[in-house]
């Protein structure tokens, strides 16, 4: 049977839905294009002399490396014409960029965190790209501070031993595996389904101290002994969510990036629009959760642009567990 491109799968859900102007269809298909050009960047990166950090730092002030940029060029690049979208918002970026007006202005706006995991890039670790797609604020171009539940579309690209893309629209989560020869993603799980549990988590436990009471708990019972349970857990961190993540959507198990009170996170690290509610967005397509602790990720309507939760995802029984612990044991 001929191989599933990116582009049939999208253009035939496409057909499903009889209503459907075309355009999500086409954003689709442009994050596949932008991660095909991300892709062949890192592969050069090394070559080029392209690793390392820049002299700036992005909004949240922390140093960005060269790639950080050029992956937020291509992302911006890859939205410039056609008139999809009017307002693209990035992690790198201090405010949103409004793309110049076609006569009806494009209906989306996209977020991004270009580069997840910069601090792989010098070490050829694994990386990724994650996007989520709203529809354009019918009060205010730049109204992006909204639920995680408006989201019409999220995902990421993952750049490993191969280049995956991950997406749902709301109807399932769908993989996706670069073929170089080709040039092109071939469809690799239709439907993903996530483990209700599993056997491993992903924490920088070298923060532990600055955690909480609840989060330092929780942790330390998925260390205890007791195979009944399937304790202990065993560890795998790599530095970047979305290779973290990705093992979780197959395996199940749990990602958690707690508040940390002495590392001047005390509200977490990640990003409530960049990272967190894509995130969320895949793992609840594919029966999983992304939760603060205290409320589903989903619902935060964040207070700023580059607003951080603390952060817990992956299988219902680790995420339902986690929360039991913060609901118990914060004052
Ligand atoms: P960057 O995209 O700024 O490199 O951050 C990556 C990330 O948001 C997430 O992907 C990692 O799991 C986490 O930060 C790593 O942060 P620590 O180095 O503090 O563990």
């Amino acid at each position: 049977m001929a191989p599933i491109t990116l582009d049939r799968f999208i253009l035939e859900n496409e057909h499903a839905h009889p209503g459907a102007t075309g355009e999500l269809t086409q954003l689709l298909m442009r994050f596949g294009l932008a991660g095909k050009r991300i892709a062949r960047e890192l592969a050069l990166a090394g070559l080029r002399k392209l690793h390392g950090a820049t002299r700036s730092a992005n909004p949240s002030g922390e140093k960005q490396k060269k790639l950080d940029l050029v992956a937020n060029e291509i992302l911006l690049e890859t939205f410039d014409y056609g008139g999809l979208v009017s307002v693209a918002a990035s992690e790198e970026m201090d405010r949103p960029f409004v793309y110049p007006a076609r006569a009806d202005g494009g209906r989306y706006a996209v977020l991004f965190d270009p580069m997840d995991g910069s601090s792989n890039i010098d070490v050829n670790g694994t990386l990724g790209s994650i996007f989520s797609v709203l529809a354009r604020s019918e009060k205010k171009k730049t109204d992006l501070l909204r639920s995680g539940r408006e989201q019409v579309a999220a995902g990421y690209i993952l750049f490993g031993p191969a280049t995956l893309l991950v997406y749902t629209c709301g109807e399932g989560v769908h993989l996706f595996t670069l073929e170089p020869s080709i040039g092109e993603f071939l469809l690799t799980v239709r439907s993903v389904r996530m483990p209700d549990r599993g056997r491993g988590y992903a924490v920088n436990e070298g923060r532990s101290d600055g955690w909480s009471k609840a989060d330092r708990a929780f942790v330390d019972w998925l260390k205890e002994q007791d195979p009944a349970t399937g304790r202990p857990y065993s560890t795998r961190y790599s530095g970047s969510m979305v290779g973290d993540f990705h093992r979780i959507l197959l395996e199940g198990g749990i990602y958690l990036y707690p508040a940390d009170a002495l590392s001047g996170k005390p509200r977490g690290k990640l990003r409530v629009l960049y990272e967190c509610h894509p995130l969320a967005f895949v793992a609840e397509q594919a029966g999983g959760r992304g939760s603060t602790g205290r409320e589903n990720a989903l619902d935060v309507v964040p207070d700023a642009l580059h607003a951080r939760i603390p952060f817990a995802i992956g299988s219902p029984s680790e995420v339902e567990t986690y929360e039991r612990f913060v609901g118990s044991l914060s004052s």
